[in-house]
């Protein structure tokens, strides 16, 4: 009974409005997102000010917060539960990740993949914004104390910083942030390319090396019938060795909610033709649901803006108080009112 009582945890993870959302974001975070909310206070971020450490168009982004946080709701997630919000509506993420660039060392930020990735791929523009990006994603975290982060395999690292950034901190202040724990899903925490099924599907890649979760029915067909196998013929899960096959596998497995065994035995001895078919079908059975659901909302777009608007408000309450909090420990002057 007393266990009853307890406070929730709570809940923070964000996704980026730098392109067309695919299924690698839909099984690695936003359908665990959608099972964590009855569970856990949770408060899903848009994280538009990540977004522009590669260049944008302003319309285009503009319309892409609407339909990431469109998206956050046709995939279940309900705005009264949870807190569905932009990050450059609050204004205390940047505000927090100043400070916190004060307690991040130059070497962390060097060591990071993805920063060593994006700033290959985009070797015109490596600005000193997405150098700090994972400054901004601990801030993100740290501001509404967040117990769970839930993210798929490619953030790891960063979320591991996050939390030596928040035990630094809380080693010279004491314990002002909940050091958080990263959830990962048991199937599909890193889905590959359908073209180069080494490397992680991404939004920001060709067309034809991902699906994306508004893809129509002929694409998704011809995507899936296109996607790379292997030349031995034989469904088995072997990441290493038979990377395309196996992220079908992984596709369906996460996709019809059942285990990679299962998913083999059941397509065992088939050729793969009837894998690829299995697995269009998997995919087009969950996403037209949250499909139909994301055309609704986009058709009432003042509904969508209202419900960002409020929700910033229930987001900027919580990440004040944490703000102020830090501001007092550090020993900047206090906001006294006349
Ligand atoms: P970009 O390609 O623009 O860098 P991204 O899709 O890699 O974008 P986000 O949109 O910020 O990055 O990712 C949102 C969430 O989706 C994160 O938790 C991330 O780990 C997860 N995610 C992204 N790609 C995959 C993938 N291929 N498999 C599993 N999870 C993924
Ligand atoms: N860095 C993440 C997106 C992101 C995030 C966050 C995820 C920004 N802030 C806070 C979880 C929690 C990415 O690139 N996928």
């Amino acid at each position: 009974m007393e266990n009853q009582v307890q406070q929730k945890k709570t809940i923070f993870s964000g996704i980026q409005p730098s392109g067309t959302l695919t299924i690698g974001n839909y099984i690695g975070a936003l359908r665990n997102f959608a099972l964590l909310q009855d569970d856990y206070n949770c408060i899903y971020c848009v994280v538009d000010m990540h977004a522009i450490t590669v260049r944008q168009d302003a319309a285009q982004l503009r319309k892409r917060c609407l339909e990431v946080a469109a998206t956050y709701m046709a995939c279940g997630l309900d705005p009264k539960k949870n807190i569905i919000y932009c990050q450059s509506h609050v204004s205390g993420h940047a505000e927090l990740s100043w400070i916190l660039n004060c307690f991040t060392y130059m070497g962390e930020l060097q060591r990071m993949t993805q920063y060593k990735d994006k700033a290959a791929k985009h070797a015109d523009n490596i600005n000193a914004g997405l150098f700090t990006y994972p400054v901004l994603m601990a801030a993100d975290i740290l501001l509404y104390q967040a117990d769970l982060v839930p993210i798929g395999a490619d953030q790891k690292q960063h979320l591991e910083l996050t939390r030596d950034i928040a035990q630094r901190f809380n080693g010279v202040y004491g314990d002002v942030f909940t050091v958080p724990e990263g959830y990962f899903g048991k199937i599909g925490s890193r889905i590959m390319s359908l073209q180069e099924p080494t490397r992680k599907m991404s939004k920001s890649d060709p067309d034809d090396c991902y699906i994306a979760i508004l893809d129509p029915e002929d694409a998704i067909r011809r995507k899936i019938k296109r996607a790379v196998t292997d030349s031995d013929g034989e469904i088995r899960f072997d990441p290493e060795n038979k990377p395309g096959v196996s992220n079908l596998l992984s596709i369906i497995a996460a996709m019809s909610n059942s285990s990679i065994e299962e998913t083999v035995s059941k397509l065992q001895g088939q050729g793969y033709g009837s894998l690829k078919n299995y697995c269009t079908e998997v995919v087009l059975d969950t996403l037209r649901p949250i499909q139909a659901e994301h055309a609704k909302l986009m058709a009432d777009k003042a509904y969508l803006q209202s419900v960002l608007m409020e929700n910033a408000e229930r987001a900027n309450a919580i990440a004040t108080r944490t703000l102020r909090k830090v501001q007092k420990k550090i020993g900047f002057a206090e906001r006294i009112k006349k």
